[in-house]
């Protein structure tokens, strides 16, 4: 029956403006794709842009906008002056180790900008933890990627204990709902799986790059864009000047998170990680996947989910570090070469709060950190 009314001359008239709605939307949809975000490098937009070739079987550079440069003012390196002299800026495999006085924030905020980029912060508050959540909020707001597009993620099993926020422009606060472990270690190490779920379900439609940190803390100078890259660690301030066999890897063969004692390159703090949501996909998901082999063996690993995490880092490199200027706690003393205490542990009453680390011995004893 269709084909005789597309053959019978009459009725022709009929089928134009099929035809010509097809050639519409055609054209939209094309349109949208050459102005869409194929133009920057913001990495969710690359697997979409590889399966439009695909299917395509054209080359995207065909795709691709002209560039519109910018004009911008500060200060010229120079190649005979370096940065800093004082600490390691760079690792072997060529990763950034951010320091204070290595970077200028005026270019990377402007590169960042361009690129519309949209940060997550991930966060626990679980149980007598949400007491934390308000001085984390609010010194976030003070100096957490200001300027940038940011949404907090909170996960509470206390979703009324949660208080609310008057938060600057661009910037938005989730709370999701999650079951608390009756023990303290589950508490910590779940958070892996549940970052990995949540990267699945929600992350990777709504942000570009994950931060994921510990919520007993203060922001207490600028933590910004130059801390973004594919995947990144921060330095854990008491192992700085340790040696590789004092790092508190986990050293018994029979877990997965086993590290011998001749290998290792730095010791990462568990508290303060992220990149892009794939990355830390990736990450979370090799984590959360390790404690389960351990689970099943009855094993854990002894820094628990920290020690997981250094397992990947070992091989996995991480494409840019922090320096301890980005996980500081009071409790060490400050050495010449930290110039700036951006992220600052709050003093616990561990009796009301927990009871965790004393048992292990932690010790500030001439600047070496034994636990
Ligand atoms: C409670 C008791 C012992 C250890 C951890 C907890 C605990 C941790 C908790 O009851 N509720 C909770 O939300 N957490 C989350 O895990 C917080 O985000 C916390 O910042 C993170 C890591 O635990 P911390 O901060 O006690 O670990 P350290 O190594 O910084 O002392
Ligand atoms: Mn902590």
């Amino acid at each position: 029956m269709t084909v005789e009314i597309y053959l019978d001359k009459k009725n022709c008239w009929k089928t134009k403006p099929f035809i010509l709605c097809v050639l519409l939307l055609c054209s939209i949809f094309w349109h949208t794709l050459r102005h869409n975000r194929l133009d920057t490098n913001a990495p969710l937009f690359c697997n979409f842009q590889r399966s439009i070739i695909g299917i395509n079987n054209a080359s995207h550079l065909g795709l691709l906008k002209g560039v519109t440069l910018h004009r911008m003012l500060y200060d010229t390196p120079n190649i005979m002056r370096p940065l800093r002299i004082d600490v390691l800026t760079m690792t072997p495999w060529f990763a950034p180790i951010v320091w204070n006085g290595t970077y200028n924030s005026d270019i990377l905020n402007a590169q960042f900008h361009q690129k519309d980029v949209h940060v997550g912060l991930t966060v626990f508050a679980i149980r007598k933890y949400a007491v934390f959540v308000q001085t984390f909020i609010e010194t976030a707001e003070k100096f957490f990627m200001v300027g940038q597009k940011v949404t907090y993620y909170i996960f509470t099993d206390r979703i009324n204990d949660i208080p609310a926020f008057t938060l600057s422009d661009g910037r938005k606060l989730i709370v999701l709902e999650v079951p608390s472990y009756t023990r303290w270690q589950d508490v910590s190490m779940r958070r892996m799986e549940m970052i990995r779920d949540q990267s699945r379900q929600r992350f990777i439609r709504e942000v570009d790059y994950l931060v994921c940190v510990d919520v007993d803390m203060r922001f207490s100078d600028e933590v910004g864009v130059e801390i973004l890259s594919g995947i990144f660690g921060t330095l854990h301030p008491g192992f700085y000047s340790a040696s590789r066999e004092q790092f508190t890897y986990e050293r018994r063969p029979q877990s997965t998170a086993y590290i011998p004692t001749d290998e290792g390159d730095f010791y990462y703090a568990g508290g303060f990680f992220g990149g892009t949501v794939e990355e830390v996909y990736r990450l979370t998901n090799f984590c959360h996947n390790a404690m389960m082999v351990d689970k099943e063996k009855q094993i854990e690993a002894i820094w628990h989910d920290e020690s997981y995490l250094n397992k990947y880092f070992l091989y996995e490199k991480p494409t840019k570090i922090l320096s301890p200027e980005y996980l500081w706690d009071n409790n060490f003393q400050t050495p010449g070469f930290l110039k700036r205490k951006r992220f600052v542990a709050v003093p616990k009453n561990h009796n009301a709060i927990r009871y965790r680390r004393e048992l292990m011995g932690v010790s500030v004893a001439s600047g070496k950190f034994h636990r």
